[in-house]
């Protein structure tokens, strides 16, 4: 029935063969570059680009619909309210129907022309992820901007070669190719966390991936900047724990409790500043409890859940909420201590689990109601 529509409908063409998928943030002078150069570089072959932008301010999203409307080879996802490279690449692999999906860099720094070799390789089933490598023989690695960025970059190196199946010279590399579908059958598994989509993918894998490199340059950027600063380091140490301890402790609930121990040490400080001021030990404490929730906050919108930042009014209706959860959370946690206190007259124990319950449901109200996914 939908075949026949098909082929009356005289404008339905199959869909493309190859999806190169594009993160991006803040890349409005890049688009129309890379779609030229995709042009010349997948000449001959059914593709097509899907940018998937973090609703960039600077307009990369209306930069990409305004060649999208001219050229059914381009597409642009726009997500609201979200940040991250990896995420970006997954929903936006996920939304190919392609039989192959590439993934690269919206600002120019990879080499589209060797875009073509790590198609062939996975399409002649020789490797299941091609990896376009910086360090193999060939490769170039010249295009970082400074020699700190080198140390990071081989540091990182270092670091995953150590955890990954397999042996792989460049796991950083941000360019590489598969099936859509074996992405599609890995996807469950990945954490989605940070800059490294390609090291997910493979510490995410239930079974053992074949690996070919194929050298490529890697170019200096032109324009806009680079996204890469000390969280998405974090985020990257991050990931290696989260594969490391095979998802049995989220580690949005790791970084939830370490932000909380910041806010007992917040607490505990200001609240022996007030007392050096003057004030009695009550208005002491409150001044500290309320200081502390307001850096936890902070906090947590900046990093533990940063891929769903709350700005503006949300911000301080976010904020009075989570007031509203934290002193709930510490009723919560002084009512079960003083309940075990009761039944096992243990003092530690009691204290301990009434600290539990209470960061167990703090972290839960504000995964669900504060910060929602
Ligand atoms: N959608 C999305 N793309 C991002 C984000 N952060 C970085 N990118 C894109 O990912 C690619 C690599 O990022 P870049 O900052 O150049 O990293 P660097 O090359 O390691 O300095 C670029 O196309 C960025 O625009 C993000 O939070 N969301
Ligand atoms: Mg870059």
């Amino acid at each position: 029935m939908i075949a026949a529509a098909a082929e009356k409908a005289p404008d339905v063409r199959p869909g493309p063969d190859i999806s190169i998928i594009v993160p991006c943030y803040n890349e409005v002078g890049n688009v129309g570059p890379l779609v030229a150069a995709l042009e010349r570089a997948l000449d001959g072959r059914r593709w097509e680009v899907i940018f998937v932008d973090d609703n960039s301010p600077d307009g990369t999203t209306a930069a990409v619909h305004a060649i999208a409307r001219t050229d059914s080879r381009v597409r642009g996802l726009c997500r609201i309210g979200r940040r991250g490279l990896s995420s970006a690449v997954i929903e936006g692999a996920l939304s190919s129907s392609a039989q192959i999906v590439a993934v690269m860099d919206g600002d120019m720094q990879h080499d589209e022309s060797r875009l073509g070799a790590l198609i062939d390789a996975v399409q002649s089933g020789d490797c299941d992820i091609a990896v376009g490598s910086r360090h193999v023989e060939g490769g170039d690695n010249s295009g970082l901007a400074n020699a700190w960025r080198h140390t990071l970059s081989d540091g990182g190196i270092k670091l995953a070669q150590m955890l990954l199946p397999v042996r792989l010279g460049d796991p950083m590399s941000g360019f590489f190719a598969l099936r859509q579908d074996l992405f599609a059958r890995i996807a469950p598994h990945l954490s989605g966390t940070g800059f490294k989509i390609l090291v997910d993918l493979l510490l995410s894998s239930p079974q053992p991936l074949q690996v070919q490199e194929i050298a490529c340059g890697f170019r200096a950027r032109v324009a806009g900047e680079s996204k890469l600063d000390a969280l998405v380091m974090l985020q990257f140490v991050a990931l290696l724990l989260d594969k490391l301890c095979r998802g049995w402790l989220p580690l949005r609930f790791v970084a939830f409790a370490l932000v909380g121990v910041v806010g007992i040490g917040t607490n505990l400080l200001v609240m022996h500043c007030a007392r050096a001021l003057g004030a009695d030990f009550p208005l002491a404490q409150g001044i500290g409890t309320v200081v502390a929730m307001i850096v936890n906050f902070q906090l947590d919108n900046n990093f533990t859940y940063r891929d769903r930042r709350l700005r503006g009014v949300r911000c301080v209706w976010g904020l009075l909420l989570f007031m509203v959860v934290c002193s709930v959370g510490a009723l919560a946690n002084v009512g079960v201590a003083d309940m075990v206190y009761h039944q096992s007259r243990a003092f530690n124990e009691a204290s301990v689990a009434g600290a539990l319950i209470a960061v167990v449901w703090n972290y839960a109200m504000s995964s669900t109601i504060i910060w929602r996914p």
